[in-house]
């Protein structure tokens, strides 16, 4: 399973635009709201040097990058979490993904409609977050009548924790603070996993602003605001032109190089895009290579080398044995597996291995 971006803001900011610049695909856009109601998805390919140098080393039949999903998802407006707008399904669709681009219209544009009326990036966000932080709540208050008793006899002590942070998440989200805000414990973190919190999911903010405003985004007045709230509240910020970057991707070499001369502009990217949001949300890449194939996939800092056996397969991660592990530099420079297990430079790992960006592995399981 690819990890999964969620595209999510009001309706009408460009959610759509910026999917389709960065799958290259061509999703209805509209100046109207809500023309997105089912959710566009694609795969979108992460760029990666040192595959292509592996490539060229161990010649494989088959060479497979690894990729992101990204998931446009219908505007939220002003309760969403009671079925306003196109209702809470929406709401479900966040649910799924594993981290969240939140775009922030900070374009002027008189033929694009604004759900409220007027630009003001930071009503917007709030508009948005609050959504987010209800639909958790409701997730909460929907649960706690059902182990609130088990949970006051003291039966069954996971419960009776489970319940007690419950209701401490509940009273934060009543004072708007969202679950990520939080510092939690790990057994906290795993406690809560089902529940898919929406408010927990890591966050970017895309400002989405006009072609005009590319020369100099740092003073742009939305932009600025919007980075300092991303200040205050540990958010990162990244700043796009969806609409341009969108019409590159149908242009070849020369046509986007004209182009962009002609605006003053040098090199806009999808790329650097990518590769931030590869940054921002704290990815990795590890590599495989069995059966002439040879594979990157995406892992999220942090992850062991049992969770990153279950990325490939969830056979690899219950029967996990263990993993054997040589850094990428290493084995290019050493040529080959073979040549590098002769040379005992392939290193046995354990389940509890924090896996390294970088690391080519052979995973042995048994199931
Ligand atoms: N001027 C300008 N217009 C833009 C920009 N990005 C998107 N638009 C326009 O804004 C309108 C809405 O864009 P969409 O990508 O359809 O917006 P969306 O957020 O997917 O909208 P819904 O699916 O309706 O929620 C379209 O007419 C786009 O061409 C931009 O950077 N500048
Ligand atoms: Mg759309």
């Amino acid at each position: 399973m690819p990890l999964t971006v969620g595209i999510i803001g009001l309706p009408n900011v460009g959610k759509s635009t910026l999917y389709n610049a960065l799958t290259q695909a061509d999703a209805l856009t509209a100046n109207y709201p809500f023309t997105t109601i089912e959710p566009n998805v694609g795969n979108v390919i992460i760029p990666d040097e040192r595959l292509t140098h592996l490539s060229a080393l161990l010649k494989p039949e088959k060479v497979t990058p690894t990729a992101i999903e990204f998931s446009d998802i219908a505007g939220l407006v002003k309760g969403a979490h009671k079925g306003e707008g196109l209702g809470n399904q929406f709401l479900a669709h966040i649910r799924s993904v594993d981290a969240i681009l939140h775009v922030v219209r900070c374009f002027d544009d008189d033929q694009v409609t604004h759900v409220d009326g007027n630009i003001d990036a930071l009503r917007d966000i709030e508009v948005i977050e609050i959504e987010l932080m209800l639909a958790d709540l409701e997730i909460i208050e929907k649960r706690i009548p059902k182990i609130e008793k088990k949970a006051i006899l003291n039966v069954d002590l996971q419960l009776t924790k489970e319940f007690e942070l419950l209701k401490f998440l509940a009273d934060g989200l009543k004072s708007s603070i969202p679950i990520r805000k939080h510092t939690l414990t790990d057994f906290e973190l795993e406690t809560i996993k089902p529940y898919g919190f929406l408010t927990l999911k890591p966050i970017i903010y895309v400002c989405n602003i006009g072609e005009s405003d590319l020369h100099d985004t740092i003073s742009h007045p939305e932009v600025s605001r919007i980075i300092e709230h991303g200040r205050n509240n540990g958010i990162k910020v990244f700043t796009i032109c969806a609409d341009l970057e969108s019409l590159m991707g149908t242009l070849d070499e020369e046509e986007r190089h004209l182009y962009l001369e002609t605006l003053d502009l040098h090199e806009t990217g999808v790329s650097e895009m990518l590769k931030a949001v590869y940054d921002l949300l704290d990815l990795e890449t590890f590599f495989t290579s069995e059966n002439n194939k040879l594979r990157a996939w995406t892992f999220k800092k942090g992850y062991t080398a049992k969770q990153c056996a279950g990325i490939i397969h969830s056979d690899f991660e219950r029967g996990f044995i263990r993993a054997e592990v040589i850094k990428v530099d290493e084995l290019i420079k050493i040529g080959n597996l073979g040549e590098a297990k002769n040379l005992g430079k392939i290193r046995s790992e354990g389940k509890s291995y924090l896996v390294q960006d970088g690391d080519v592995i052979v995973f042995r399981f048994n199931v």
